[in-house]
């Protein structure tokens, strides 16, 4: 993604917050969609989703022509550099439990000083090398680095996880953090929402921006009201299935069918 966008997204998101689906779907127009629909980012899904990074590619195109920001959540560590490479505006690395797995997201994900990722100058984020050598680390150091906080032993290890330098975005997947603390799949268990506001609240004090992911609008104005910055929504196939449920349920009301 340009640096434009990069820069806008965190102009937006340090004055308030941002929106936007994780993808499941292979089709690059969903991803155009969502940015004409005014969506701050996607989240193109490689953990949960059956992209590669030969599909992503055309995924990240759509998101540069409808103006949204493609952040990957990717499936392990060697994709970090790949996703890069290929123009995602920013990774989101899953599992994350302690202070040493945060710092080896960042050596993948940053040039040197921050890191040690792989340099090579004729990737599609480069330019295929029309890219002028310095500004192209430049702009490739500033891809976000997101880090997902989902399971106890993250939880007990925050404080060294904040201290980390390099990270932007804590985010807490309420999915996998609801499992590891014996009731899965309930995110709205009490156990789970006094976890999560522990994080958000900790965070907060440190100014250290919170992610989290929300199904509902109820759990969207939840988190939106605590202060969670980077706020997604949702998956594509989830909203999709929802909007033909309300059709249907709205042409029944009119007995249309
Ligand atoms: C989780 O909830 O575990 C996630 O990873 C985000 O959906
Ligand atoms: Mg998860």
């Amino acid at each position: 993604m340009g640096m434009a966008k990069t820069e806008e997204f965190y102009r937006k998101i340090r004055s308030g917050y941002v929106i936007g689906p994780f993808m499941k779907t292979c089709d690059p127009a969903f991803v155009e969609a969502a940015g004409y629909a005014g969506m701050d980012f996607v989240i193109l899904d490689m953990e949960h989703g059956p992209a590669s990074v030969e599909s992503l590619q055309n995924h990240i195109r759509a998101a540069q022509v409808a103006g949204v920001l493609p952040v990957v959540r990717v499936g392990s560590y060697g994709d970090i550099s790949r996703v890069l490479d290929i123009g995602a505006g920013g990774v989101q690395v899953p599992q994350v439990s302690s202070a040493k797995e945060a710092e080896a997201v960042v050596r993948e994900a940053k040039y040197f000083p921050q890191g040690e990722r792989g340099v090579c100058r004729f990737v599609r984020a480069a330019r295929y090398s029309a890219l002028e050598k310095q500004e192209y680390f430049r702009r490739a150091n500033q891809a976000l680095v997101i880090i997902q906080l989902e399971g106890q032993k993250a939880l007990e290890n925050l404080d060294e996880i904040m201290e980390v330098p390099g990270i932007d975005i804590l985010f807490i997947g309420p999915y996998d953090l609801s499992q590891s603390l014996g009731v899965p799949g309930q995110t709205t268990h009490p156990a789970v929402v006094e976890q999560m506001q522990e994080i958000v609240e900790r965070a907060k004090k440190k100014h250290i921006l919170v992610g989290t992911f929300t199904d509902s609008e109820k759990t969207l104005k939840r988190w939106s009201d605590a202060g969670v910055q980077y706020l997604s929504y949702s998956v594509d196939t989830g909203i999709f299935y929802e909007a033909c449920v309300r059709v249907r349920e709205r042409a029944k009301q009119m007995n249309a069918c």
